[in-house]
């Protein structure tokens, strides 16, 4: 049963779902499909009506979003319990450990389309520290506390928002955060799919 991947190569949700599907032995059934959001007639849009990748496509012509979904989808396929833990504390702190990597990843995006959609003149300081202090504010939360470096939802996530602000440098976090610094290698250490999901960046 193959799998369509809706996405860029370098998309960081998008990079949670290639994870997520080689943790789970799944990978070989994905198949990537480029896809541009900035495309009006780019089915995306269809697939998605928000128009945001990832978006798995199913044999049976559903198509799933967001990333959330389709990590929790892909660990039903490979019979549940995996990547989202069954215990319900483990469950709730992964879950909860995922929206607080994505919510960086929402922030780190938020400050990069401020420069890929507005003009400059337009570029709005105090828009970009807000931005900016919720990273800060996640990181310096996670860096006091680390969470296991094992892979589940959450700490793909977290793995993926580090990935992203080392492309992106929305903050200088290897600087501030040398606790996450070292959680980031023991994680690629420990789960492979992180450095073998990388993809250089285009721009
Ligand atoms: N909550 C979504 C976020 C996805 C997202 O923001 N994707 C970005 C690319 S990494 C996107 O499609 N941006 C285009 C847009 O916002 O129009 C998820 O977890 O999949």
């Amino acid at each position: 049963m193959e799998l369509k991947l809706r996405s860029t190569p370098t998309s960081p949700f998008s990079r949670k779902v290639k994870i997520a599907a080689m943790v789970l032995g799944l990978d070989g059934r994905i198949v990537p499909e480029f896809a541009n959001p900035l495309k009006p007639d780019d089915t995306l849009r269809v697939q998605n009506p928000l128009g945001k990748m990832p978006v798995l496509l199913l044999p049976d012509g559903a198509a799933v979003y967001d990333s959330v979904v389709i990590l929790d989808y892909l660990d039903q396929l490979a019979g549940g319990g995996k990547i989202v833990p069954a215990d319900a504390v483990a469950r709730r702190d992964a879950l909860t450990l995922q929206a607080l990597g994505d919510g960086i990843m929402d922030a780190g995006i938020l400050i990069v389309y401020e420069g890929r959609h507005r003009p400059a003149e337009k570029h709005h300081v105090p828009w970009l520290d807000y931005q900016r202090g919720k990273i800060v504010r996640a990181l310096t939360a996670l860096n006091e506390k680390p969470p296991p470096a094992e892979p589940n939802v959450g700490t793909i996530a977290l793995a993926c928002a580090l990935g992203y602000l080392d492309w992106r440098k929305q903050v200088d976090w290897r600087a501030q955060f040398p606790t996450l610094v070292a959680w980031l290698d023991e994680f690629r250490a420990a789960v492979p799919a992180f450095d073998k999901s990388y993809a250089p960046p285009r721009d």
